[in-house]
């Protein structure tokens, strides 16, 4: 598909010059059959938070896999790896399912990759994984963003078609720097003012200023939809769609928080050519093989 051929099909423009309405979703939110229980209320929420997803000697075997990844002297001047702003610490490493077997392994667990399977109704690949660190003292949140909204721009995602799972390593309390939600806002999509520089990735990927909407798009979505927060115990987990409304404050306590994030994309909604960029991201950011897990 060429960029123009996106561009006539586009049913969720974004990165406009002018700001533009709010978009209702034409795509369903659920492609699927639910059979476990707990997914009942995604459909209208967005979101489903499983306490112990993990249990305890795998949080245990798990955070000392982030630990050891964190500190892996060959890791230090990888791009994969990306640095605080404000400090020298590590705030994310990508694609951490292709060096680290343990998490390839967990992810193709069906407790895992079957519950995206449920939402999206087909076969699922990983469209992008990390570690996500927040550290204490100095971890800066992100503030409210969809990801579909910077994955449909920048990667090319056609449809809001995928899911994200953010497995808690350390406990989520509700002022170390937890994920927000505005709870059925993956059912609007905010179209976001502003073109994409040239390797916005970047800068995004510590600090997101292109792609989030306006003061006041939160102010009206928020007033509709509410806020809540995910808290929970390491082992605990959230799935959430790709348009979801969400963002985090800093962490200025001194308890870091850790997760395992892995986004799960159908098949059957492949990347073409970025919908409002020059170029796509790198392949370790948003994957371009499309293999199924299955
Ligand atoms: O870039 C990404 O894929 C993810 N990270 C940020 C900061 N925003 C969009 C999405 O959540
Ligand atoms: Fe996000």
């Amino acid at each position: 598909m060429s960029l123009t051929d996106n561009r006539i099909t586009d049913r969720y423009p974004t990165r406009t010059a002018e700001p533009a309405p709010h978009i209702e979703r034409t795509d369903p939110t659920v492609w699927g059959t639910i059979e476990t229980e707990q997914l009942a209320g995604f459909d209208t929420d967005g979101f489903t938070v499983f306490d112990g997803l993990l249990g305890r000697d795998e949080v245990v075997d798990f955070a000392a896999e982030v630990d050891r990844l964190t500190r892996d002297p060959e890791l230090v001047l990888d791009e994969r790896l990306v640095i605080e702003k404000g400090s020298n610490q590590v705030r994310s490493i990508f694609e951490v399912h292709q060096f680290s077997s343990m998490v390839a392994d967990l992810v193709r667990e069906s407790r895992i990759a079957g519950l995206a399977r449920q939402i999206l109704g087909s076969e699922v690949y990983i469209h992008q994984s990390r570690i996500n660190y927040m550290p204490g003292l100095s971890g800066a949140g992100f503030y409210w963003h969809s990801d579909f909204e910077t994955w449909h721009a920048e990667d090319g995602m056609p449809a809001p078609r995928a899911v994200s799972l953010s497995i808690a390593l350390t406990e989520n309390y509700a002022f170390n720097g937890s994920l927000m939600l505005m709870p059925g806002s993956h059912r609007t999509f905010v179209p976001c003012q502003g073109a994409t520089p040239a390797k916005h990735y970047r800068e995004s990927l510590r600090e997101q200023q292109i792609g989030v909407p306006s003061g006041q798009d939160i102010t009206e979505l928020a007033a509709v939809r509410g806020i809540t927060q995910f808290t929970g115990k390491p082992g605990s987990a959230l799935l959430f769609d790709s348009n979801i409304m969400h963002g985090s404050a800093n962490n200025i306590t001194p308890f870091a928080r850790s997760n395992i994030f892995v986004v799960f994309n159908s098949v059957e909604n492949t990347l073409v050519e970025p919908f409002a960029a020059d170029s796509p991201r790198p392949t370790y950011i948003a994957d371009r093989s499309f293999t199924p897990l299955g």
